[in-house]
């Protein structure tokens, strides 16, 4: 590694930064902002993010290592009571927390819980207000002034992570909140996840906007192959094989759907997100599997890749 930009200049910054809150509020949105690059999944569904994904952002002034988490919640599984530990885990070894929060459902138990754990550490929390766009201004000066009064150890923002309103100031100040280091990464290194987890995560996304309900939580997609090739007429492509997982037999009837139209159109959205994520041609084969139940099972949340 050769963490150019760290050695070049003594005032260079570099370290830590995670994204915890409630679900849905739009922490992946938010990092895929301020990366300037889609990598994270994003959905309305809450709980649309299980494990930790780690990005990473350079300039010439500071590496900001992003960490997303899933969205903390009263966990019905043990699906969810994975990814809350994983979300509270990532509050260990870092140098700034971003609290987001939205005005709906604002200070609720999991909110309130989450803020006196932050109270406890020693290092600066940042409450972001997102979706300002979506409210009126004096809604969002008052859920602010609240915001100031529950935590008053912590820098208040608004932004709308998807507008991309007041980032620019939140990134400025994130970095400088950063301690003075080396970067950890290459210069154009954007996320340390394997292509192949990236793209099983593209196909849950399709299935988590496409289908309705609750089958998409149950879902898993797990990537069996990925094989490049060159054509007869001498042209690259990827071959990729990926399962569906779905965790009853009624589900998988509604994720293929008539005429196998609803696995078309999941097939067809992530391909064409893949195909822009790997510059080339490819050649997507989705199968549907049903794992009974498999959100409250150990051993399947393992294989999975739930399961440490
Ligand atoms: N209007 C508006 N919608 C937003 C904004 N930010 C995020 N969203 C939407 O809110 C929904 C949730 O966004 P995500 O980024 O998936 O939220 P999350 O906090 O990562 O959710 P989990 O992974 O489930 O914890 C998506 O439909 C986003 O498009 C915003 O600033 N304004
Ligand atoms: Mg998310």
């Amino acid at each position: 590694m050769s963490a150019s930009l760290g050695e070049k200049r003594a005032d260079f910054r570099c370290g830590f930064v995670t994204l915890i809150g409630r679900p849905n509020t739009g922490k992946s949105t938010l990092m895929n902002r301020l990366i300037g690059q889609k990598i994270a999944i994003t959905s309305h569904k809450p709980q649309t993010t299980r494990t930790q994904i780690r990005t990473i952002c350079t300039d010439d002034e500071a590496q900001v290592i992003f960490i997303d988490t899933p969205g903390v919640h009263i966990a019905k599984n043990k699906l969810g009571k994975y990814m809350v530990s994983v979300a509270r885990g990532a509050l260990k070894d870092i140098d700034v927390c971003l609290l987001m929060t939205d005005p709906d459902g604002i200070g609720d138990e999991v909110e309130q819980d989450l803020l006196r754990r932050l109270a406890g550490l020693s290092i600066p929390v940042l409450v972001i207000v997102n979706k300002a766009d979506l409210y009126p201004v004096q809604k969002i000066a008052d859920i602010v002034t609240r915001c100031r009064e529950e935590a008053p150890f912590a820098e208040v923002f608004t932004v709308s992570a998807l507008k991309g309103e007041g980032t620019d100031a939140l990134f400025s100040r994130i970095k400088h909140l950063l301690p003075y280091g080396e970067a950890l990464y290459e210069e154009d290194d954007v996320t340390d996840q394997p292509l192949r987890d990236i793209v099983a995560e593209i196909v849950r996304e399709k299935a988590l906007r496409l289908l309705t309900d609750e089958v998409p939580h149950g879902i898993a997609v797990q990537v069996e192959k990925m094989r490049e090739r060159r054509t007869g007429a001498g042209e690259e492509i990827t071959d990729i094989d990926a399962s569906i997982i779905c965790e009853k037999e009624t589900h998988k009837g509604i994720v293929i759907g008539k005429g196998a139209r609803m696995l078309k159109k999941i097939g067809q959205t992530a391909r064409e997100d893949i195909e822009k994520l790997m510059q080339g041609r490819v050649n997507l084969q989705l199968f549907v599997k049903v794992r009974r139940d498999w959100r409250d099972d150990d051993r399947k949340l393992k294989e999975l890749g739930y399961k440490k």
